[in-house]
């Protein structure tokens, strides 16, 4: 059916599902192979590998293959590849494999994905890796973190047999893989296919970008977004599928078509361009759309951009004609007011008022509930973004106490939540001390191990009612900082975090002791008591001191509420 699409990259598709027959042989005889539960970054290398977007890769890569691809950006044969896909293994697994030998692999319920062949295994220099692929080992840098940092130590090379695909329960009306999408283009009459690459949701100059790009080239459009895995801290893929959705309708009809890529991104910048447009020509575009700063980590601990704006354009350039892909370069996009229209940079006339929208300004504007302008995004994808990051007052947040046995910390905490309560609008849920020892942590004692699981535990339920839009009063002693951090990480970037020390000198704890456990504590009856015979590290992060010596629980409770209202997560 394909006949009159761009070829395949190194001649044809690799799909390598197996037949239904050789699969059932393939799950009898797996019985007796070694298994290996894929990471999510794996799962999506194996996706492309076996629906043909890596194609011409029949597996991992072997280390001959991989030393080429380092040094040469090609694999041994001489082919463009400037990616490794490798499969990293820890010791253990990777010890008992002998070539020859088939492995398993499996998706993270057990399900058995794909055979592989094992050519070799062996211990790459990760740091070298690194250097050669991304050009610097700095760990600010996604990719290098992930290669240095994440990655299992073995490599282990081989050719796949492919029982099925990974499964995906989201948009599957979206997820073409290489040879559907060809079909489907075939299908069209589309020959001159323009690809759009993305990980962040579309805005008005990105839809100007790709109708330009199409007009120019006279193609039709693929917006073919990464789903798989982006950079750390993106905006999740629900969303941004549900904005390109939205912004579908705004093109000229039966021109343009959305699929979403399963690709997990490596941030590599220009090499990573090359890698782009080798795997949209394996999907049947002829064009690939490349910006400023296309597949850019950001910049590295000194400020400094990892790689010039428009390198990845250059080194896409060089190998234009060997890659059979064109490029379609663009300049950035900018707002001009005069014009009420969109141009890239360099075509707008000196002195010229432009404007535009940074990413950091937009998701302030979201989060403080003001307007996003019509001229930066389309109504109803601002109406998706809006969705997803409600205004500060509509969030959920967690209060974090911590502080001395008979602090006061329950006290405040139960004033604290009957505030709440009566204020409404958001589910309440507190987690004091005691209540969570009880439910949660009923079998820990009070070493710093056992306290470190229950303030985790105590964590990870609060970051659960933040994410959900509810607040979380957490009331535990918490004395160690490492711990406070780790829960404060955890919950910072789902809402609202608090933490408030309640600073009550031991003296007066003790002096109240309320449950007669200081006594008992000082005559050793109760062994590793906070204060008397263990550690309480004070917070030098406290977003809130409060001392109850000085502050009845009234007016402790309401310096917590005007904090809030300050921070903006409570108000009218
Ligand atoms: S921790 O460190 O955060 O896990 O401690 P936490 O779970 O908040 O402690 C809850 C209550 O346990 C009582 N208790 C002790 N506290 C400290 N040290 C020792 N050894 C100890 N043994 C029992 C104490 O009453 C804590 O409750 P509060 O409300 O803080 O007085």
């Amino acid at each position: 059916m394909s006949t009159h699409l761009i070829t395949p990259h190194g001649g044809s598709l690799k799909e390598l599902l197996v037949d239904s027959e050789r699969q059932k042989e393939l799950k009898a005889e797996s019985r007796d192979w070694p298994s290996w539960d894929l990471t999510p970054r794996q799962l999506c290398d194996l996706e492309l590998l076996l629906n043909g977007g890596f194609s011409p890769l029949t597996g991992f890569l072997t280390k001959k293959d991989y030393d080429a691809v380092l040094s040469e950006m090609r694999l041994s044969d001489g082919t463009l590849w400037p990616i490794p896909i490798t499969l990293d293994l820890p010791e253990a697994v990777a010890k008992g494999l002998d070539a020859g030998q088939k492995l398993a692999l499996r998706d993270p319920e057990g399900v058995m994905l794909a055979v592989l062949k094992v050519g070799e295994v062996w211990k790459p220099d990760l740091e070298a890796e690194a250097q050669a692929v991304f050009g610097t080992t700095s760990r600010a840098h996604p990719g290098v973190a992930y290669a240095v940092d994440k990655s299992h130590p073995y490599y282990v090379g081989g050719t796949l047999e492919g029982v099925q695909l990974p499964r995906h329960y989201d948009f599957r009306s979206l997820r073409q893989s290489p040879g559907s999408l060809r079909d489907e283009f075939s299908r069209l009459g589309w020959r001159r296919v323009v690809a759009f690459q993305t990980r962040n949701p579309m805005h008005r100059a990105h839809h100007e970008l790709t109708l330009r790009a199409a007009r120019d080239v006279e193609a039709n459009l693929l917006i073919h977004p990464v789903v798989g895995m982006t950079k750390p801290g993106d905006l999740d893929h629900y969303t941004r599928v549900r904005c390109y959705q939205a912004i579908s309708s705004n093109y000229p009809h039966n021109t343009v078509k959305l699929s979403l890529l399963p690709l997990a991104m490596r941030m590599g910048g220009p090499r990573e361009a090359v890698w782009h447009a080798i795997i949209r020509r394996n999907y049947g575009c002829t064009h690939l759309i490349v910006g400023r700063d296309h597949a850019g980590p950001g910049n590295d601990t000194d400020g400094k951009p990892f790689y010039g704006p428009y390198e990845a354009q250059e080194l896409l350039q060089k190998h234009e004609e060997e890659l059979g892909v064109t490029m379609v370069p663009f300049k950035m996009m900018v707002y001009v007011e005069e014009k009420d229209a969109y141009q890239p940079q360099d075509e707008v006339t000196e002195g010229v008022r432009v404007l535009n929208i940074s990413g950091t300004e937009l998701r302030q504007r979201l989060s403080e509930g003001r307007d996003i302008p019509e001229w930066f995004t389309f109504p109803e994808v601002a109406k998706e973004l809006r969705r997803t990051h409600p205004p500060r007052k509509k969030q959920g947040f967690t209060v974090f106490f911590t502080g001395l046995s008979g602090s006061g910390k329950s006290t405040i905490a139960n004033v604290l939540l009957v505030k709440l309560l009566e204020m409404g609008g958001r589910p309440v849920t507190i987690l004091d001390g005691d209540i969570v020892r009880k439910h949660l942590s009923s079998e820990l004692g009070f070493s710093k191990e056992h306290r470190d699981i229950n303030i985790r535990r105590i964590g990870y339920v609060a970051s659960e009612i933040t994410k959900n839009g509810g607040i979380a009063i957490c009331a535990p002693i918490a004395p160690y900082d490492n711990i406070r951090k780790e829960v404060r990480e955890m919950i910072e970037p789902l809402g609202g975090y608090i933490l408030v020390h309640v600073s009550t000198p031991l003296e007066v704890c003790e002096s109240r002791d309320r449950k007669g456990m200081y006594a008992k504590a000082r005559q050793g009856i109760i062994k590793e008591f906070t204060g008397i015979s263990d550690p309480y590290e004070e917070p030098k992060d406290a977003d809130l001191a409060i001392d109850t010596a000085e502050l009845t629980p009234g007016e402790a409770a309401q310096e917590i509420i005007l904090h809030l209202e300050k921070l903006g997560f409570i108000g009218a």
